[in-house]
């Protein structure tokens, strides 16, 4: 079904060499490679079709308008949006998705006293902006996880009071891996009147996401880590909310009328898009799109699992390793968080760049209250993607071996 050897020819960037070895990239978490679909997609938007959208007349400005509107479309539809082009918000990334949220609703929305519940599982995007809203006096909780990285649901709806106006967490967190049951989670915000808000950054490129399986009032992802450009990404969120939140940037295309004393704003989903957008980059996010779709992400899916289960299954075998997150492969996305006893991540991730072209990150993965929770100052973390191979972890493994034995350990 899925033809690793054939799909990483479409990644340039995996042929080439790193400190004398072909690049073994196990960092998609952080950011995912670029298919060449993608690269040609941006490079034929500014070769043949570069104009400013929404404000010419002229030919070049309309074919923009509609290759931008057009990603618009295609991202509703990948999310299964039941107004793929109203509901579908272009930001920059995840982060400011979420900030759009904490301006444009909670801080128009919620009124002191009000209750905005996180969970300590989250990325900081999924921190910080509610800390903001702490100046309107809006209360923050954060619940809690259990000892093996799921989280604390039964903490969570302790946590629920008559105040509470929103739940927010992550559908797969990028430290521990964990896949949290997000229409369950969703229910229980529901059934309290309360909105709920996914974090989907590490679901939507890696798993089938379906908006309104979930039932999510507001749900966030980043292009880039599903193969499109940097500066990409969404916020998908339900017509009705959207069309009564205020707007969270204002100036040009935003705007339907705009007086000296006040403005009107524009149709959805433009009223939350001030300014020259990124049209190359939507170019190249429908081709990502593109790509994901012909691949199908219950393959993606498939594989990843694969990656993991034998991924997992070698450190298993090795001694003086600590593997955080849950074990089952079900319940847990293609990430392994994990530590070599008496080895700072730095020194380990250090060592396999240098001497095996292999990337990992080290450190807290912007979650410094989820690496605290779990007892850490720091982690190492291999993360997969499409176009990894169980012959890419072996020379992780061989690495990790190397670096034991550098180490004494
Ligand atoms: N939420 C989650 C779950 C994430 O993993 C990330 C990025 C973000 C939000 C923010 O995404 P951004 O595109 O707005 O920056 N995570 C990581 C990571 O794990 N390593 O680098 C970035």
């Amino acid at each position: 079904m899925i033809d690793t050897k054939k799909i990483r020819e479409d990644f340039p960037i995996l042929s080439r060499k790193v400190n004398g070895k072909t690049l073994v990239y196990l960092d998609n978490a952080a950011t995912t490679q670029k298919p060449r679909q993608v690269i040609d997609a941006i490079s034929d938007y500014y070769s043949m079709h570069n104009a400013n959208v929404h404000r010419g007349v002229h030919q070049l400005s309309q074919e923009a308008s509609e290759i931008y509107e057009e990603a618009h479309k295609k991202a509703g539809k990948f999310l299964n949006a039941k107004n793929p082009i109203e509901e579908t918000i272009f930001v920059r990334n995840a982060t400011e998705a979420m900030n759009l949220i904490a301006y444009g609703w909670a801080m128009h929305e919620l009124k002191s006293g009000d209750e905005i519940i996180s969970t300590v599982m989250e990325h900081h995007a999924n921190i910080v902006p509610w800390q903001f809203a702490r100046e309107k006096g809006i209360v923050v909780k954060f619940a809690d996880i259990t000892e093996d990285g799921r989280l604390d649901i039964e903490d969570l709806k302790e946590k629920i009071t008559g105040k509470t106006k929103l739940v927010t967490c992550v559908h797969a967190s990028n430290v521990v891996g964990t896949i949290n049951d997000v229409k369950e989670i969703g229910k229980i915000a529901h059934e309290n009147d309360a909105l709920f808000s996914v974090d989907a950054s590490q679901s939507v490129p890696h798993m089938p996401v379906d908006v309104r399986k979930i039932d999510s009032d507001f749900l966030v992802f980043s292009g880039h880590k599903m193969m499109a450009p940097m500066g990409t990404g969404a916020l998908i969120a339900k017509k009705d909310i959207l069309e009564k939140m205020h707007p969270f940037l204002g100036g040009g295309d935003m705007i339907r009328e705009v007086k000296l004393e006040q403005s009107r704003w524009n149709d959805l989903p433009w009223k939350f898009e001030a300014g020259t957008p990124d049209v190359g980059g939507a170019a190249g996010f429908s081709a990502a799109i593109d790509y994901l779709n012909k691949l199908g992400m219950d393959n993606l899916r498939k594989h990843e699992k694969e990656l993991l289960k034998y991924g997992l299954d070698k450190f298993s075998g090795l001694g003086g390793v600590d593997i955080y997150g849950p074990t089952d492969p079900e319940i847990r996305g293609g990430v392994i968080t994990f530590n070599l006893k008496g080895i700072h991540p730095h020194d380990v991730a250090g060592i396999l760049d240098s001497e095996y072209g292999v990337a990992i990150r080290s450190g807290q993965h912007c979650a410094q209250p989820l690496t605290e929770r779990l007892g850490q100052n720091a982690t190492c973390r291999a993360s997969f993607y499409i176009y990894n191979t169980k012959e890419e972890i072996d020379v992780l493994m061989e690495g990790i071996k190397k670096v034991k034995q550098i180490f004494r350990k």
